[in-house]
């Protein structure tokens, strides 16, 4: 019994995700959900991302959250289109919840918009938002054991990137021992070290997602 109930919210919430990414394929938006566990720098992210795309993606966020409008008001100072979704306890976003937020948006006016979800390694994997493209952050003092230990929210992503690279002098981050790990469970998903703070990486990585935009 119980098993068919959430049966029934996961295809109900996928119907919505659907609508959704019909939305954003009529508007030509290409939308990203960025997950990670809290503090691994998804907001960091997109403020780098939308600095390296600046004349070449129009950038659009909606930002999720238990609760504040911290992240949502940190990314308006890049002078970008934001909409602050707060889910008062709620572990992950909904295609419920981003149907709402895409009728605040500009969609004309947007290329590339990305989903900050809720800080939080198991939910946000298993609900659909309509987004193209899944993006996990893992940051290097979260440790290498990260993909076996949550290995849903690793094995949905199209993307990985490996964050906080400049901390790897006083961390015993292993990478070989992440990569093998992310490869047991998912052989496709691209691997980006990066590092926000000192911008390590986001050449390559805002590169590979231009071309995602580009192609639709
Ligand atoms: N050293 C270092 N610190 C970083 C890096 N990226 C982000 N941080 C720091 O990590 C902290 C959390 O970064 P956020 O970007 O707010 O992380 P978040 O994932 O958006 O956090 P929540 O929204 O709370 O889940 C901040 O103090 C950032 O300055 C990095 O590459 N290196
Ligand atoms: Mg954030």
């Amino acid at each position: 019994m119980e098993i068919k109930v959430v049966k029934d919210i996961l295809s109900a919430n996928e119907q919505l995700a659907e609508k959704n990414r019909r939305l954003l394929d009529s508007n030509k938006v290409f939308a990203v959900n960025l997950m990670s566990s809290p503090g691994a720098g998804k907001t960091s992210l997109i403020l780098q991302t939308i600095k390296k795309l600046k004349g070449k993606a129009r950038v659009g966020v909606i930002e999720g959250d238990v609760s504040s409008s911290l992240d949502a008001e940190t990314v308006s100072k890049e002078g970008v289109p934001v909409v602050q979704i707060n889910t008062d306890g709620g572990c992950h976003l909904d295609a419920n919840m981003i149907g709402g937020a895409l009728e605040k948006l500009p969609l004309g006016d947007i290329d590339l918009l990305f989903v900050e979800n809720v800080g939080n390694l198991i939910c946000p994997a298993e609900f659909a938002l309509g987004a193209h493209k899944k993006v996990v952050i893992s940051s290097i003092s979260e440790g290498h054991d990260k993909p076996l230990k949550y290995p849903l929210m690793f094995h949905v992503a199209d993307a990985v990137l490996v964050n906080k690279i400049d901390l790897a002098p006083y961390l015993n981050f292993d990478n070989e021992a992440f990569s093998q790990a992310l490869k047991g469970m998912n052989r496709e998903a691209k691997i980006f070290p990066i590092s926000c703070t000192t911008g390590e990486g986001i050449e390559r990585w805002a590169s590979w997602l231009l071309t995602q935009v580009n192609r639709g």
